[in-house]
């Protein structure tokens, strides 16, 4: 039995769900408060960035039969294929794997980055309130003030972010051994 911690509407947990559909493990979804993540708080999985800070990311697993906990999402495809083999997610020769791994570590920190970007540009423009739903829990029946208020301070959170945070650039180099630890 596999945990799943999850932003349910992430693309990268998106990819982790089809890994784990397409597996036939038995798994479930835990999802956590995007600001403090003490849904993970029990896990030694934090991921160290670049500036030496520790943070917990999604998607991570618990893997049960294993006592594994594995943050990031191409790292947690690499542990099912290693875990899981059958059916095999990567191709059996050695040259096309990397080729593969490769390929999807790149597009982790290019258009992974950019459609994330533009996703919540584009809502915070049209419907801020939305942002209020997904980011603070229990807004999602919240009336329309609340949410348009609350959109307007987690666009706000984000942009500042977006703008050039380096955490968060640091966030997008999954394949870097420097700025994640995966031995969690
Ligand atoms: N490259 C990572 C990216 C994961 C990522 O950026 N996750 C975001 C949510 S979509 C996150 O956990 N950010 C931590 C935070 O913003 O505190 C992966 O493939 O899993």
């Amino acid at each position: 039995m596999i945990t799943l911690y999850q932003l349910h509407w992430s693309h990268y947990v998106e990819k982790v769900r089809w890994a784990l559909d397409y597996k036939k493990v038995e798994w479930s979804a835990v999802d956590v408060d995007p600001f403090t993540k003490r849904q993970m708080r029990h896990l030694r999985c934090k991921l160290t960035l670049d500036s030496g800070r520790e943070m917990y990311s999604v998607p991570t697993i618990h893997d049960h039969a294993t006592d594994s906990a594995i943050g990031d999402s191409s790292s947690i495809l690499d542990y099912l294929e290693r875990t899981y083999p059958e059916p095999a997610l990567y191709p059996s020769d050695a040259a096309d794997q990397h080729e593969v791994t490769r390929w999807m570590r790149w597009l982790d920190s290019t258009l992974g980055l950019a459609a994330r970007r533009l996703g919540y540009t584009q809502i915070a423009l049209e419907h801020p309130a939305i942002l209020a739903s997904l980011f603070i829990p229990g807004m999602a029946h919240a009336g329309a003030f609340k949410k348009g208020l609350g959109g307007a301070i987690v666009a706000g959170v984000l942009s500042r972010r977006f703008r050039g945070a380096s955490d968060s650039s640091t966030i997008a180099q999954t394949g870097s051994s420097k700025s994640w630890n995966n031995a969690c």
